[in-house]
């Protein structure tokens, strides 16, 4: 520990932590529920795997990082342990393909496995010697916070990848509401002043888990900038649409207009058009535009990037997200829901003003996602973020509706490419003053 670190770490609480496990493991079983099992072999995006993969991926992850790497015991399946060790992100879906896939296990043999890992791994947070300072992978129970926290991780993956999935596949759960009923109009549209200040990136010592993208934990100097304290909605990007946003070059990056032009893009990646009209993929059902236009648009970095260029604007960086959050309370996070509230919900507002920071959608960041100055890769996943350290993935920030509740904290760093078009990443403009 350098000069200065507190000293204090968070007492290792079992209970808690079995506790948090369960949960967990409950939710994705739930998450797991929703899908018919015709889905089982599909693969919704096809840079990712089969559904199959991941039902397979969150048990074999744990075993193989706290069972065999972390306590040193055998695992269960040595097989299944490697198929199932690390997902695929290539860069091309010609990759994907070219790499070939495993001749998946069928449901049976893979939930079988789900249920001996989940023994075996609750009988070692119940009982064995998960938290030991002589290891590395064991100090502060680091392995049980990252089986943890990456399974929280994946239920979002889980829930994008559904997004995409046919509707006749999935069971919208009783009583869930895609568009509930406004009660009252929210605030208008404003911008605020943020007065210079300083931010502290990344998550400190002293907290039970972080990341390894997270640490050290800096302290940067943010100049005065004025920020949107809402949100892009749809209503407000479908005049970026209309004004032939999608068809001026000079609002996009190289790179980006060449996507644009090859995959012909002309839309958010959650609006589907029929019959001349806009409507909103909503994760059961598809509704017109005019019942999502108070909701923050999903867009991918390089499309929100050309909406704040067209605006004569930015971006915000993770260091003014930081100073503009403070204060912020989660709205529509945890699994409340399946798709977005209208933007400006009372709850969310921080200390500037400013609304729905963390929830409701990511938000992009103009930063690209590198490591903090004296980076140190996490013992128990080492390649967790190293691997992407490649100058193409920005940093996003605050937390989505599908984002677990464990994973939100102000230091927390997510991450993506810029024309990747599946997450629920939601912007708003900036400007210095
Ligand atoms: C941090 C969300 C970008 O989904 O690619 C899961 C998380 N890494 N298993 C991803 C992750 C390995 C990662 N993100
Ligand atoms: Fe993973």
């Amino acid at each position: 520990m350098g000069p200065g670190a507190p000293p204090t770490a968070a007492v290792f609480n079992r209970r808690e932590a079995l506790d948090r496990f369960r949960r967990t493991r409950r939710r994705t079983r739930a998450l797991f529920d929703l899908l018919d099992p015709a889905a089982y072999l599909h693969k919704p995006i096809a840079l990712r795997n089969p559904i199959v993969f991941y039902e397979g991926h969150l048990p074999a992850f744990a075993v193989n990082t706290l069972i065999k790497k972390g306590l040193g015991r055998p695992g269960l399946d040595e097989h299944l342990e490697t198929i199932f060790a690390r997902g695929i992100d290539p860069e091309q879906e010609a990759a994907a393909v070219a790499r070939g896939n495993p001749a998946w296990p069928d449901r049976g043999t893979v939930r079988a496995y789900a249920d001996a890992a989940d023994a075996l791994l609750e009988d070692a947070i119940a009982n064995a010697e998960v938290e030991r300072d002589d290891h590395p992978l064991l100090r502060h129970a680091q392995a049980v916070w990252a089986i943890v926290e990456h399974e929280e991780m994946h239920q979002e993956t889980l829930a994008y990848m559904w997004h995409r999935v046919p509707y006749e596949w999935k069971t919208k759960p009783a009583h869930y509401v895609t568009v509930p009923p406004r009660l009252r109009d929210g605030p208008r549209a404003s911008r605020v002043l943020v007065p210079a200040g300083v931010a502290t990136l990344g998550t400190p010592d002293g907290e039970p888990f972080a990341w390894d993208n997270e640490r050290p934990s800096r302290r940067e100097d943010v100049a005065a900038f004025e920020i949107d304290t809402l949100n892009v909605t749809n209503a407000d990007f479908l005049r970026f649409v209309d004004a032939g946003g999608y068809r001026e070059p000079r609002y996009w990056r190289p790179d980006d207009w060449a996507w644009v032009q090859e995959d012909r893009v002309a839309h958010p990646p959650f609006w589907e058009q029929s019959d001349g009209a806009w409507h909103w993929r909503a994760m059961f059902e598809r509704v017109g535009i005019e019942a999502a236009a108070a909701w923050p648009v999903y867009v991918t970095w390089a499309e929100a990037n050309a909406y704040a260029r067209w605006r004569g604007e930015r971006l915000m960086t993770e260091a003014e997200f930081v100073r503009a959050s403070a204060g912020s309370s989660p709205v529509n996070v945890d699994f409340a829901r399946f798709d977005p509230v209208p933007v400006g919900s009372a709850s969310g507002v921080s200390e500037f003003g400013i609304y729905d920071l963390v929830g409701n959608g990511w938000e992009w960041t103009a930063d690209v996602f590198a490591p903090f100055h004296g980076f140190t890769p996490l013992p128990s996943y080492p390649e967790y973020s190293a691997d992407f350290f490649d100058g193409d993935h920005f940093v996003m920030k605050g937390a989505s509706p599908v984002t677990a509740r464990g994973l939100i904290r102000p230091g927390f760093r997510n991450w993506f490419r810029p024309r990747y078009p599946y997450v629920y990443a939601a912007f708003r403009c900036v400007k210095t003053t």
